[in-house]
């Protein structure tokens, strides 16, 4: 079943069981974009683009590949990275393993078009990366994309690359146990070259839970729209409210790319981040907010410090985010969001009033409700076809301030014929 608007939809609703829990609870993860491309950083002679520089900039293989040899990501810091994540409220981090250029992050045994029999540097980042994040209590996915612009194979011989990428996607299974598998490029639309079908879909996931029955996989995976994975990916986009057919991630960039464009200082404010983060909450939905590491791989000031802002509004406010969602028992006000944890809801305010309106969609009766962070009390008033909490204090946090508010539900209706 689905959850609707109105029911008494909480975060392990319908959509998530135990093994899609920890994602449908964590609410906000941190994607990054590196590879190769970020040694353009953005701009090949006139021609600016980033991770898709090598096919929209037309560079010949033979500088692409000169290029990838000079890349030496020697600042690269797992644990600063991890602690960036941490610091921002987000659970999960999810690094392009490889993205269209077909470059491999990590060591494959499969080719030598990758970081270390490549580029010559001796590291295994994807090996640091989990290690901090296991540490920190942070779950690590990859992106891997099907699509793949240097296997001659993946034109010439089509099963034969199929064979290779399961063979990789073995080698990150066996090698470092992703909790999450970030499928792209699995369009044929822009790209009539590319024979991936409803089928290689199917039989792809059918692979991908062999060997890890516990990762989840998002919808890219496949083509069947929303049969395939266990998540829809709008992309650049707010996921709607449900009902939906599948849990929902919104992916979207932290300035306006993916990878690191030295020319793209267009950073989002921590007021924004924050509020299409509890959108999305308030809509059931994660965020996966991304980063694009310089070539030397440490984070551009421009993107840690838009996080940063976030994480100074999460420290407090994390509470009305990581692990709530849609609340189905209000409709949204014109003030801000709110989302739902158990018995409480949380109201999210962007504009802070004397009074402020909640509309009661299904039954429920609130008993207390306080400012979070200050704890400075909130009286609540049965008003009109809601209730009206009125705070005896201003706004608090010059982004969004939060009133917890602790309520009661009537025990859901027996199932069954009445
Ligand atoms: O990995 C990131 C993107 O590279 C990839 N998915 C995210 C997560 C992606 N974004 N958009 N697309 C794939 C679809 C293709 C968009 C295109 Fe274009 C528009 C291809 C050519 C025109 C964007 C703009 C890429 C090049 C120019």
């Amino acid at each position: 079943a689905v959850a609707a608007p109105g029911d008494n939809y909480v975060v392990d609703d319908a959509l998530s069981g135990p093994r899609t829990r920890w994602f449908d609870e964590a609410r906000f993860g941190m994607f990054i974009h590196f590879g190769p491309y970020a040694v353009y950083q953005g701009q090949y002679g006139t021609c600016r683009e980033v991770e898709w520089i090598k096919r929209q900039c037309n560079i010949p293989w033979s500088d692409y590949e000169a290029k990838a040899a000079t890349f030496n990501p020697a600042s690269f810091n797992a644990n600063t990275i991890v602690q960036m994540a941490k610091q921002a409220g987000q659970k999960y981090i999810v690094i392009t393993s490889k993205h269209h250029d077909g470059f491999a992050m990590w060591p494959t045994r499969v080719n030598r078009w990758n970081l270390r029999d490549h580029s010559g540097f001796s590291r295994d980042l994807l090996r640091e990366l989990k290690d901090a994040a296991t540490a920190n209590g942070i779950k690590l996915g990859f992106y891997y994309s099907i699509w793949d612009w240097h296997d001659p194979d993946f034109v010439a011989n089509f099963p034969a690359y199929v064979t290779k990428m399961k063979a990789q996607l073995q080698e990150l299974v066996t090698n470092y146990d992703p909790a999450l598998l970030w499928f792209d490029g699995e369009w044929t639309e822009t790209n009539p070259t590319n024979p991936w079908s409803e089928q290689n879909g199917e039989d792809l996931e059918r692979f991908v839970r062999g060997i890890a029955p516990q990762a989840i996989i998002n919808n890219r995976v496949g083509k069947r729209r929303p049969v395939d994975g266990d998540y829809g990916t709008p992309e650049q986009a707010l996921a709607g409210s449900p009902p939906s057919a599948q849990l929902q991630e919104s992916c979207m960039t932290i300035n306006n790319t993916w990878g690191y464009a030295a020319w793209d200082t267009a950073f989002k404010s921590p007021t924004q981040l924050v509020r299409d983060l509890a959108t999305l909450t308030s809509n059931g939905a994660n965020l996966l907010l991304n980063i694009g590491p310089m070539p030397t791989g440490a984070v551009s000031a421009g993107q840690s410090n838009a996080l940063n802002g976030v994480g100074t509004w999460m420290t407090t406010n994390g509470v009305a985010i990581n692990g709530a969602g849609y609340t189905g028992l209000v409709g949204q006000p014109s003030w801000g969001k709110v989302t739902r944890k158990g018995n409480k809801l949380y109201l999210i305010v962007n504009n802070w009033a004397t009074t402020l309106h909640v509309s009661q969609r299904s039954p429920f009766t609130v008993t207390g409700a306080r400012v979070v962070g200050s704890g400075s009390p909130v009286t609540v008033r049965a008003a009109g076809d809601g209730y009206d909490f009125l705070p005896s204090g201003g706004a608090t946090n010059a982004i969004a301030t939060v009133i917890e508010a602790d309520i009661t539900t009537p025990a859901p209706a027996a199932a069954g014929t009445g």
